[in-house]
């Protein structure tokens, strides 16, 4: 049976590839999901990748990931940085918690520097652009093994 790993995606997200900054590539959203459902199937995972641009449907998707996800990866975007509803929700699961940015988050503004998410996560990518994002599925596919052999 595959473990279901949620892949959570915050505000603006869905605009990777088509902002003029440069900062997250040149890679469209949908393109970066495609290239995680490859390499999750690969690693024999079974992906649910979602974006919204609202915090309460973050919050929503993350306790529904206690009852039918083993593992949850985030980028709460610009949500990181405010967001202790997220931060509550995150707490209130169970598996293995990767937080994910596509940027150097610590390259950038100050107030980019303290994250509330990172307080639930196991773990933290960053900078690696959609790359990093495969490492993320990756390092939960190593972290559920461990669990549960
Ligand atoms: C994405 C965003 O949209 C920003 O608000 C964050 C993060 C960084 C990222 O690098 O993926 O500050």
């Amino acid at each position: 049976m595959p473990r279901t790993v949620y892949f959570l995606n915050g505000p603006n997200a869905n605009l990777y590839g088509l902002d003029s900054s440069g900062t997250y590539g040149s890679e469209s959203f949908a393109s970066i999901e495609a290239r995680c459902q490859r390499h999750a199937a690969e690693l024999g995972l079974q992906l649910d990748f979602r974006q919204s641009n609202h915090e309460g449907v973050l919050v929503d998707w993350i306790q529904e990931a206690r009852l039918h996800a083993d593992a949850v990866i985030i980028n709460a975007a610009g949500l990181t940085y405010s967001s202790v509803p997220i931060l509550d929700a995150l707490l209130a699961f169970d598996g293995p918690i990767i937080e994910a940015h596509m940027s150097n988050i610590w390259k950038r503004e100050r107030f980019r520097h303290h994250s509330y998410v990172s307080k639930a996560a196991t773990g933290v990518i960053a900078g690696l652009g959609a790359l990093g994002y495969r490492l993320a599925l990756a390092a939960v596919a190593e972290l559920l093994l461990e669990e549960k052999p």
